[in-house]
């Protein structure tokens, strides 16, 4: 970062100072009259007290016949006035002038500076976190940060271990590596070999994905603690073997989404189905296993999937909520982007993302056609400030409309960027001419929606989400309290019903702002980041070690809820810190986050070869 002394500080660039503002001609006669000795001896005799009289004449002549040129007049029209005032109140003047080149950099560097203590801040928040799960949790699933002790909620694989890792290794915190590595490498395979039921889909997006992208951010040298990387690959490796039981027991190419890892069994949940997002979010990660491996199977079992949803009948592209691994169908007619839904919706394009010159452009086109369908069924605005929201259709295209929004789906303002400049800058995919009509129509929905996800935070009391919000529109009136922060112009938009005010330290919200500032470059998503990352700090943070989650976010002080999930560091925690990163750290052209924000590396067509 360059050091170079500058002329004059920010305040100055953006400010009238005083100490730089230009003297106008008749400022500088008058004052050079009336404080030097001029004066003393001018108005000593009677010629000079007329020659005094005739100059100020003069000057007062020659300032209200003073010819304006157009350019000013303009500006001086939209301030209220011309002539006299101008000649008394000149704009302030800034010697030496910069030119933009200059101010950018001044720009940048404070900004660089603000963003690093930002990040640091993050760092910290993260070295927090890890501290309090490795006092009272280490080796469990879940650190339960008010009783400080440790759950296994997730089938007892240390998910807390592996969610953090990768984000450790980005923060470089060595120390933590080392902790979370020399763990894997001493009691997952022991893990593996002996837990009982795990699900698959969480087990594959947090235990397979935080393995992978370990094992490829360590071959790259981001970090030299912990083990070799082949660690993590053969743990990867050992576990999917067994997780691939939910594919191959299951009648149809719909997996099961329950495994047993001990005996390699697999079986359906106690209704028999499945969530269609769970089975449609496993594509990145076991494609990129095969990649790795070199063995196809995980890709082959995984794409199945996706093949078989491709030919299911849809509504103008949405899928409803829950699909039957005996019949291979989709079950009911619930449609939202919220919870069991939402990540089908993103894979479509994250899984074409990763491998674009396979075969796989038939995910684009669901993508495409999925997208054209949220817009057409489920956006709408909210009454009275036309904040723009996605809702659900319970009952399928033929019920009505529920203006209920699930926090998780604040990931769509990310995808829908990401599926526009397909990890490119804005500036850069127009400048290059590859931006459709469709693609700025969608990278302007991703704009409105990342904002009203915001508000989601701004409306409330403690400045943090709800995991659900109705919005008031047109024809629907919700009942309910609002969120509590009556100084906020959408309070009256956004009801927020009993049972909706917890808040599990999701990160939805703060993934979209990041990829929404890497491709707009538009500050105001780091400021709107930071924000809920202050509103974290205030509320969830527990001074024993660890953060936890939140009953009510509508009231102060909020109930605290014994939880820290642990996409809170392996997510939430990290996207913050990319926020305030240099774009060129995990650059979006050249790695896909699978949706436990674990990084996996685009494939191309010279590595495939
Ligand atoms: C994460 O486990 C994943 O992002 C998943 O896709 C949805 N829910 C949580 C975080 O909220």
């Amino acid at each position: 970062m360059s050091t170079k002394t500058l002329p004059y500080s920010m305040k100055d660039v953006q400010y009238d100072n005083a100490k730089f503002r230009r003297r106008s001609f008749f400022q500088v006669i008058l004052q050079t009259f009336f404080t030097k000795k001029v004066k003393r001896e001018c108005m000593s005799c009677s010629t000079g007290k007329f020659l005094a009289i005739l100059m100020i004449c003069g000057l007062t002549y020659i300032m209200l016949n003073h010819t304006t040129p157009i350019h000013s007049i303009t500006n001086h029209v939209s301030n209220g006035g011309i002539g006299v005032k101008r000649f008394w109140r000149k704009p302030p003047q800034l010697p030496p002038r910069l030119s933009p080149d200059e101010v950018n950099n001044i720009n940048k560097t404070n900004m660089g500076s603000e963003s690093t203590a930002r990040q640091e801040s993050v760092k910290n928040a993260f070295i927090h976190a890890w501290s309090g799960y490795k006092s009272y949790a280490m080796g469990y699933d879940e650190l339960m940060p008010l009783s400080k002790r440790g759950v296994d909620g997730l089938g007892g694989l240390g998910a807390t271990v592996v969610d953090a890792l990768d984000t450790a290794m980005i923060m470089k915190l060595d120390d933590v590596v080392s902790e979370a590595g020399s763990w894997i490498e001493n009691h997952l395979p022991e893990r593996i070999s002996n837990k009982g039921q795990v699900n698959l889909f969480e087990t594959t997006i947090r235990i397979v994905g935080g393995l992978l992208s370990s094992y490829h951010l360590s071959s790259l040298n981001f970090t030299k603690a912990g083990p070799k990387p082949s660690v993590y690959l053969e743990n990867a490796k050992n576990l999917a073997d067994r997780l691939l039981t939910g594919f191959t027991a299951s009648p149809t190419a719909v997996p099961f989404s329950d495994v047993v890892l001990h005996d390699r069994t697999a079986h359906a949940a106690p209704d028999g189905l499945s969530s269609t997002s769970e089975a449609t979010t496993l594509q990145l990660e076991l494609n990129y296993l095969s990649f790795v491996t070199g063995d196809p199977k995980y890709g082959f079992e995984a794409m199945k999937v996706l093949e078989h949803v491709k030919n299911l009948p849809k509504s103008e592209g949405l899928v409803p909520i829950y699909i039957s691994p005996s019949s291979g169908e989709f079950s009911g007619s619930n449609i939202r982007l919220g919870s069991r839904g939402d990540s089908y919706y993103e894979y479509l394009i994250k899984v074409w993302l990763l491998q674009r010159q396979s075969n796989w452009t038939y995910l684009h086109d669901m993508y495409v056609e999925a997208v054209k369908g949220i817009k057409h069924l489920l956006v709408k605005k909210s009454k009275p400030n036309g904040l723009v929201f996605v809702g659900e259709l319970p009952d399928g295209l033929d019920g009505g409309f529920s203006p209920k929004m699930d926090h998780l789906v604040c990931f769509l303002p990310g995808t829908l960027a990401l599926g526009a400049t397909k990890g490119l800058t804005k500036t850069m995919a127009m400048e290059n001419n590859l931006l459709t009509f469709e693609d700025l129509e969608n990278l302007k929905l991703a704009e409105e929606l990342a904002k009203t996800c915001f508000v989601m935070y701004a409306v409330t009391s403690t400045g943090l989400a709800p995991e659900i919000a109705n919005f008031n529109s047109e024809g629907y009136s919700e009942n309910g309290l609002d969120g509590g922060n009556k100084t906020s112009e959408y309070v009256h938009d956004i009801v927020i019903k009993d049972l909706d005010r917890h808040n599990l330290l999701r990160p939805e919200t703060v993934e979209s702002l990041f990829i929404l500032y890497r491709i707009t470059e538009d500050s105001k998503y780091r400021e709107w980041g930071w924000s809920i990352f202050e509103a974290f700090e205030k509320y969830t943070k527990v001074d024993s070690g660890g953060y936890s989650s939140l009953d009510d976010v509508t009231v102060i002080p909020p109930r605290r809820r014994d939880k820290m999930e642990t996409f809170f560091l392996g997510e939430t925690l990290k996207y913050l810190y990319l926020l305030f990163s240099d774009s060129n750290v995990i650059p979006l052209t050249e790695f896909v986050f699978n949706t436990e924000a674990h990084p996996i590396p685009i494939i191309t067509k010279d590595q495939k070869e």
